[in-house]
This record gives structure tokens, C-alpha cells and sequence, in this order.
């Protein structure tokens, strides 16, 4: 007989949208709520720095190396890659997890640079697809005012304006906007509400799915 002692599975629940839209601020506060309702769950990140290949990513984010824009690319690729079997097991044994930015950084911002978008997502296919994409909306403008950007690469107002626009090519049904030029307590009520559907679903047997299809 098939007897099932197999745990409900976790959401995948990822984070995506313009540099400084409030994606970690958001990430933090779900953590506190899911885990302060009982659930186990885990906040990730990507690029994660913490590896050899991130450590390769950080240096050419932070202009310390330069890198051909195919290869810096294939970096952030094998950064995600690296951490898929430990992604899937996580998500099997019934931890959530929350994802700052993924597959859908990875193609926005390198088709923002010229790159064609078909070869952009060739290296995502197979990464387990999220449960839900909660796409932090807000004008590349607005987001500059947020403390002014760093040194980074990509915090350029003229190079966000490209990447949201290829931000809005890669909706799917996975995908919820969020208006994210509200106050911090009203963006974290409607992420709270989507992620929580989310892991309910997940919780009754939700299959898991692979980008990109
Ligand atoms: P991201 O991770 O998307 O780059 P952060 O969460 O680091 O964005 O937020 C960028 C800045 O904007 C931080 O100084 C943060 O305190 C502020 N911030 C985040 N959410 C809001 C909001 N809803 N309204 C105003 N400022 C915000
Ligand atoms: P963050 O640590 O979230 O601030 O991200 C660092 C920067 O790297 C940010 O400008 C977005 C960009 N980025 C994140 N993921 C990818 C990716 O997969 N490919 C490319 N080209 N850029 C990415
Ligand atoms: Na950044
Ligand atoms: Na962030």
C-alpha cells in the first residue's frame, strides 16, 4: 500500500523588481510573518555572494573586474544552478522559501544590455519555476530617490528604464505586481496575502514546475 509519511511541500515565493523597489526590506518582513505563523521557511538570495562563482559575480558588480557579457551571464546562471538540488530538497521536506530576485533578474537585465532574450533564458531552463513572483512595481525615477544608488554596475537610471521594460515581457501567470510606491505597511499586507494563498496551495499538493515553459 502506499502510505504517504511524505511532508506537504514548501512555495517557492521569489522577489522580483528595479533596484531599490524594496525587495529585501519585503523579504525580511514575510520572513517574520510566515515563520511567526508556524511555517519553516527560509529567506534566499541571488546573486549569493557567499560562493566562488558569487564571489566572481560581487567583484564585477562592484566594478573590480570586468567580464565579457556573455560570461558574466552564464556567472549568475551557474550562481542559481548551484543551488537548485539544495533548492528542491528544502522545498520537498516543507520549507518555504523566499527568493530576493532570480531567473527573471537574470534575462531582464542581460537583455537589457543587447543580449537576445532566447539565449538570455537557454541556461534557466530546468531551475525550478516559482510559486509565485511578486514583481515589486515602481518607476526606475522614484526608485533613485530611495537614498540614491551606490557604485554598483547597474544603478544607472537609463539602464533600469531598460530593464523594467523587459521585466513586463517575462510576466506569467506566476506573476502578481505590486505597487511599490505605497507605504512599506501596505506593500507588506498584499505580499503577506498572496504568499500565504500561495503556501496553502503548495501545502495541498501543488506540483512543482521548471522555467521555462
Ligand atoms: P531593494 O532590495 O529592492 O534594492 P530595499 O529593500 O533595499 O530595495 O529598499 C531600498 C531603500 O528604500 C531602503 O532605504 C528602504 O528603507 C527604502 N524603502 C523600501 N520600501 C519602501 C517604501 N515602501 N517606501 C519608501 N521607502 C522604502
Ligand atoms: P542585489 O544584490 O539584489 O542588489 O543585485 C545585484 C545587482 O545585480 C542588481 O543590480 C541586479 C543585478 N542582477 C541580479 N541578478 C542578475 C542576473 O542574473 N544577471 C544580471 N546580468 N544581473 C543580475
Ligand atoms: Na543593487
Ligand atoms: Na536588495
Amino acid at each position: 500500500r502506499t502510505e504517504s509519511s511524505v511532508k506537504p511541500r514548501g512555495a517557492l515565493i521569489v522577489l522580483e523588481g528595479l533596484d531599490r523597489s524594496g525587495k529585501s526590506t519585503q523579504c525580511a518582513k514575510l520572513l517574520s510573518f510566515l515563520e511567526g505563523l508556524g511555517h519553516p521557511t527560509e529567506l534566499w538570495r541571488f546573486p549569493d555572494r557567499e560562493t566562488s562563482v558569487g564571489q566572481m559575480i560581487s567583484a564585477y558588480l562592484s566594478n573590480k573586474s570586468q567580464l565579457d557579457d556573455h560570461t558574466i551571464h552564464l556567472l549568475f546562471s551557474a550562481n542559481r544552478w548551484e543551488k537548485r538540488s539544495l533548492m528542491e530538497e528544502k522545498l520537498k521536506t516543507g520549507t518555504t522559501l523566499i527568493v530576493d530576485r532570480y531567473s527573471y533578474s537574470g534575462v531582464a537585465f542581460s537583455s537589457a544590455k543587447g543580449l537576445d532574450i532566447d539565449w538570455c533564458k537557454a541556461p534557466e531552463i530546468g531551475l525550478l519555476a516559482p510559486d509565485s513572483v511578486l514583481y515589486l512595481d515602481i518607476s526606475p525615477e522614484r526608485a533613485a530617490e530611495r537614498g540614491g544608488y551606490g557604485d554598483e554596475r547597474y544603478e544607472r537610471v537609463e539602464f533600469q528604464k531598460k530593464v523594467a521594460d523587459f521585466y513586463q515581457t517575462l510576466r506569467d501567470s506566476s506573476w502578481k505586481i505590486i505597487n511599490a510606491g505605497e507605504a512599506m505597511e501596505e506593500v507588506e499586507k498584499k505580499i503577506q496575502e498572496v504568499a500565504l494563498d500561495k503556501v496553502r496551495e503548495c501545502t495541498k499538493g501543488k506540483p512543482l514546475s521548471l522555467l521555462w515553459s
